[in-house]
């Protein structure tokens, strides 16, 4: 470790996960689909997240829609330098979504804090000992391959088992190559090599992720699973604007099953909905029980996403430490 930079500690938020808001600098996209390729437009994009509520601003130059062919690495340099460098610059916790170490390096020297490798470190095998060397908290997230042909991946015999068992091989190989554990964030990846039924079989069992004992970051935003909530056999589906309730919903979801973090594109309709969770958990408990309400024994509450000890692990990543 060399001297000179900070490490920043992962961020946490008391009885809600944080909110991570998207800047796609990309002309494909499938959510936003280019809305804000140039640098400028990406940038007062990202201070819209921030004004918005997010706590970390995630700033991507690749697209990763199924199919999508990879830019060069100058051209994702190109994409993302100028808007990481200026949201940090101005007080943002900003992680770099990228699958290449060259485009982690510069990101981090321009003021990045987080590396978010939806490969995991599979795509480029420098990925790994720069997350090392560097010290900052590192999303690994469970992949298979390129988004080119990642959807012929789609196989599972248990996607929940298999998803777990791929991430914590993932988690062990990482450590090897000498990132902390206290460095990692597991994320089980909706939408690569996966269909709507691995997606929504995800998240209804994403305690098991959590029982990894790693801060999770969910991410189903927009995702195309969504599209077809409350549409009618035969109908469009829903344009990816058109599914922020739905995707506020799974952040509730989410927050339930005691995640980490979501990733959204709308910051406001998530930061609501997981407030009324808040507020509604503050008020469990409050009401007095009168006679006339007690009748049969109750099965005992069932724990809540905020009660003491289901993140425990937020505080596990060092303060203000020094390289
Ligand atoms: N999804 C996308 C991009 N980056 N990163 C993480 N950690 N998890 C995700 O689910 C994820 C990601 C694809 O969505 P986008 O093109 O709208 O950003």
């Amino acid at each position: 470790m060399s001297a000179g930079y900070v490490v920043h500690p992962l961020p946490s938020v008391p009885g809600r996960p944080v909110v991570m808001g998207v800047v796609n600098v990309t002309p494909d996209s499938f959510s936003d689909g280019g809305a804000w390729f140039e640098p400028e437009a990406a940038i007062q994009h990202g201070r819209e997240v921030r004004a918005e509520g997010a706590d970390i601003v995630d700033v991507g130059g690749e697209s990763t829609r199924p199919g999508a062919v990879r830019p060069s690495v100058e051209e994702e340099l190109r994409r993302v330098v100028p808007v990481v460098r200026t949201l940090s610059g101005e007080g943002a916790f900003v992680s770099i979504d990228t699958m290449r170490a060259q485009v982690a390096e510069q990101a981090l020297l321009n003021g990045a804090a987080m590396v978010n490798d939806v490969s995991g470190g599979l795509a480029d095998p420098a990925m790994a000992p720069l997350v090392a060397h560097w010290g900052c908290p590192y999303v690994a997230m469970h992949w298979r391959g390129h988004s080119v042909d990642m959807q012929a991946r789609a196989a599972y015999d248990d996607v929940v088992a298999d998803v777990c068992r791929e991430l914590a091989q993932r988690r062990d190989a990482l450590v090897e190559s000498g990132i902390r554990p206290q460095q990692l964030v597991l994320d089980p990846g909706l939408g690569f090599a996966k269909d709507a039924d691995h997606n929504w079989t995800l998240l209804a069992h994403l305690e098991s992720l959590v029982a990894l004992g790693h801060p999770v970051l969910f991410g189903a935003s927009r995702k195309t699973f969504l599209g077809r909530v409350a549409v009618p056999p035969g109908a469009p589906t829903r344009s990816p604007t058109d599914r922020d309730a739905a995707t506020a919903a799974t952040s509730v979801l989410a927050a339930l099953a005691g995640v980490w973090g979501v990733r959204v594109h709308d910051v406001p309709s998530t930061r609501d909905a997981l407030a009324v969770l808040s507020a509604t958990e503050a008020h469990r408990g409050r009401r007095s029980p009168t006679e006339a309400d007690e009748g049969p024994p109750r099965p005992a509450a069932r724990p809540t996403a905020m009660g003491p000890g289901r993140h425990e692990w937020r505080a596990q990543i060092t303060s203000g430490e020094h390289r």
